[in-house]
């Protein structure tokens, strides 16, 4: 009997142990199947990320090139930069003064840039003007000549006049006008008050040591020649008789300095155009003259009225260089 039972309790024993390690195997089984799907999963990335892998290399190869053109291309470019002329600026500076609304402003922006639309123009305090003259190779370098336009309002002629003592000035425009803002006639009473601004003791004042030695010209600008009527040489005689004392005084100082009467219109362009090429033959030196430059110049004489070339002028150089067209900016 306790054999039996014995036998029983080891069968038993036998039994569990056999379950257990069935059990254990059918884990082990899931485990291993488990992994293996993890390994393919892995495998599967692995591949996919060798792919990406290449294409970044790839790219980065490609990148590497792209570099190294760009880096070949700055070199060319600063190697063909490094053979162009360098440009330097030559500056000529232009004050413009007279009393209130006489239009200097409209003269200003006409004579520097004849195709501008006046518009409405507001009073000026202080409007600086570039303008490009021409362009002029030496050895390596381009020289650019400017004409530097100062446009003083007529409120501030006092600033104007400390601009005129205080600095190198090449060229003067003293405008003057026939009548006020809206005249439609001559205002003798207005004509009476601009002879007494420029009287000869401001004069005096205006011309002093330096502006002698630095400027090559000045010119006195009747402007509003639209009030009078008759033909072109009537109205300048009519114009210079009405300001014959200012230009008495200013015949003064013809022995020291270039002085210029023109009779005009700043509103329809009567003799601005002529400005232009008087400041560029009286203050541009005759090496800084450029094709264009001498082309436009020597139609502007041929096209400019007897009375106002009545003067002797220089001859022009001949010179021949490429340029571009004239540019007006205005600073700041
Ligand atoms: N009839 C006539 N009017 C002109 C002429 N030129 C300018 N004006 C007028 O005069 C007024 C003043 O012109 P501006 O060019 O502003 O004069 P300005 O001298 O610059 O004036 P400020 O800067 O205030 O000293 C404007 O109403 C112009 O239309 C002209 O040739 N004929
Ligand atoms: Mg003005």
């Amino acid at each position: 009997m306790s054999m039996l039972i014995a036998s029983c309790i080891l069968l038993a024993f036998a039994l569990a142990g056999l379950v257990l390690m069935a059990s254990r195997h059918r884990r082990t089984t899931q485990a291993e199947i488990d992994a293996r799907k993890r390994a393919e999963v892995l495998e599967h990335e692995n591949r996919a990320l060798g792919a990406k892998l290449h294409v970044a290399v790839e790219e980065d190869k490609k990148k590497v090139g792209w570099l190294d053109h760009q880096e070949q291309e700055i070199l060319w470019l600063r190697a063909e930069l490094e053979k162009r002329p360098k440009i330097t600026r030559k500056t000529y500076k232009i004050l413009t003064l007279g009393v209130k609304a006489t239009g200097k402003t409209s003269l200003t922006l006409k004579w520097a840039n004849p195709l501008i639309d006046l518009g409405v123009l507001a009073g000026t305090k202080i409007d600086r003007y570039e303008r490009t003259v021409s362009h002029v190779s030496q050895k390596d370098v381009v020289i650019e000549h400017v004409f530097e336009v100062g446009d003083w309002g007529g409120e501030h002629i006092v600033d104007a006049q400390q601009e005129l003592i205080g600095d190198e000035i090449h060229g003067l425009l003293i405008v003057v006008d026939l009548g006020g803002k809206d005249a439609k006639k001559v205002e003798p009473g207005r004509i009476q008050e601009q002879l007494q601004e420029f009287q000869s003791q401001a004069l005096k004042y205006f011309f002093g040591p330096k502006t002698v030695a630095s400027c090559k010209t000045v010119v006195l600008f009747i402007n509003k020649s639209d009030l009078l009527s008759g033909t072109p040489l009537e109205v300048e005689e009519q114009a210079k008789k009405l300001y014959a004392p200012l230009i008495e005084n200013l015949m003064k100082y013809s022995m020291q300095l270039d002085i210029r009467v023109f009779v005009g219109s700043a509103n329809f362009g009567h003799s601005t155009h002529l400005l232009f090429s008087h400041f560029v033959e009286r203050i541009l030196p005759k090496h800084a003259y450029d094709s264009q430059l001498l082309q436009r110049m020597v139609k502007d004489f041929s096209e400019a009225p007897k009375a106002a070339t009545s003067e002797k002028t220089i001859p022009l150089p001949a010179v021949s260089a490429s340029s571009e067209p004239p540019k007006l900016s205005r600073v700041n």
